[in-house]
């Protein structure tokens, strides 16, 4: 029999399965002391008339998935996602002095410093220059730290993926003239924490965004409304959200932001500053901690991979526990600085098993065995912890944290 066919007939003996699930809940009563949000689907969706058009849409009140949300910030729900992209309302937060409420008519953003022609511009002037759009991931260099592995995917989930449109910054720059001497940027924020944090001229004037749009809408109160830089492939924490100052400087401005936080300690004593780019990281989002396999047969392991320096170029995964490595498909598009979804068909023979993955990005760059990110970094740094990660499938089918 060709493979095509037996896979066929699986499916349908499964649909079957899917089939009699609805006939069970079939004949749900409705109950009129509760809202219509709470009501039963109809049994028969073709007997009814739906309902009306809606203003501003919501996703099917059967879809649950939310963002952990924690005391300064909220973890997106990876292993709900599907494809790259981040959709706004389950991109991750993180505020260092809440979500402020800005009006965006009153909301100026200043370039100034070593410039010919400080600027003063509203939100009206930003959109009259030439837009771009482009895919990138973002994550907070504090993601996925915990160095005893993972329960969920979740808790790695600083991190997110979306369309960022805006502005050039090279073009405001250019607008501004920069001048001889200045080799650096200082951007602020107008949240209570006014974080500031220095960016070299080079990357300024390279790719980074002066953003207003976020999936094709305004970018959201939590993601920097009205505007905000977007530094791809960087730290999140360098790209300030709520962005009103551009200072053109000639030498970084050491903020709190760049030495008491977001720097590394070394065993060495020494600690690592500016450490901008985020490395390869890989993370198997199905399966994944908390989930559960209905036993033995076929599973399509699926994830997300991104690198702070490149596109990816390969996902291995490692169904025992990294002895051996296969290469899995990487969805396209496979973008630069952006998430790749990677793919890898498997069949579960129910036994105890350790699932890893491992990405290599344009440079060769990949991931670090946990002992040896450990070995290299001590125990004093915790940021930009790229390590791979494990899921253990006990007999049962239960997915939990793999850390061995
Ligand atoms: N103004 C301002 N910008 C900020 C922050 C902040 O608290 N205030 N948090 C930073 C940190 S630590 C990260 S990881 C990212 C998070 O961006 P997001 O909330 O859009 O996911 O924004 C950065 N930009
Ligand atoms: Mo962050």
């Amino acid at each position: 029999m060709k493979p095509g066919r037996s896979n066929r007939r699986r499916f349908l003996q499964s649909g079957a399965g899917l089939g009699a699930a609805l006939a069970a809940g079939a004949g749900l009563a409705a109950d009129d002391t509760k809202p219509a949000s709470e009501q039963p689907a109809p049994d028969d969706p073709t007997k009814v008339q739906g309902r009306r058009a809606s203003a501003y849409g919501e996703r099917s009140r059967f879809e649950t998935a939310v963002r952990t949300v924690q005391e300064h910030n909220s973890l997106t729900p990876l292993a709900a996602m599907t494809g790259i992209i981040t959709p706004n309302a389950l991109h991750f937060e993180r505020h260092h002095a809440g979500v402020p409420d800005i009006d965006p008519r009153r909301h100026r953003l200043m370039i100034h410093g070593l410039v010919d022609r400080p600027l003063m511009l509203t939100m009206d002037d930003l959109k009259r220059f030439p837009a771009v759009s482009r895919i990138y991931f973002m994550e907070c260099s504090g993601n996925g730290s915990r160095r005893t592995g993972l329960r969920t995917v979740q808790e790695a989930g600083l991190t997110s993926c979306a369309e960022w449109t805006g502005v050039n910054l090279s073009l405001l720059l250019r607008e501004a003239g920069v001048r001889t001497g200045a080799n650096w940027i200082v951007a602020e924020g107008s949240d209570a924490a006014k974080m500031t944090r220095s960016v070299r001229l080079a990357k300024a004037m390279n790719d980074v965004l002066v953003a207003y749009g976020q999936n094709g809408e305004a970018l959201r109160p939590e993601q920097g409304y009205p505007v905000r830089m977007f530094v791809p492939g960087w730290e999140g924490n360098i790209s300030v959200k709520w962005l009103r100052r551009i200072k053109v400087v000639d030498a970084p401005y050491q903020t709190r932001e760049e030495t008491s936080k977001y720097t590394d300690l070394m065993p060495s004593g020494k600690a690592r500053q500016f450490t901008f780019e985020m490395d390869p990281k890989s993370l198997i989002t199905f399966p994944s901690g908390g989930q559960k396999l209905q036993g033995p047969g076929f599973y399509e392991i699926s994830g997300l991979a991104w690198s702070g320096r490149g596109a990816i170029r390969r996902v291995e995964v490692s169904t025992d526990r990294g002895l051996t490595w296969k290469d899995a498909i990487l969805q396209e598009p496979v973008l630069p600085l952006a998430y790749t979804r990677f793919r890898h068909a498997w069949k579960w023979d129910g036994s105890e098993v350790v699932l890893q993955s491992r990405c290599t990005d344009e440079h060769g760059d990949t991931q670090p065995p946990v002992e040896a990110l450990l070995k290299a970094r001590g125990e004093n740094s915790t940021y930009h912890f790229n390590a791979i990660q494990s899921w253990k499938i006990t007999a049962d089918g239960n997915v939990e944290n793999g850390f061995a």
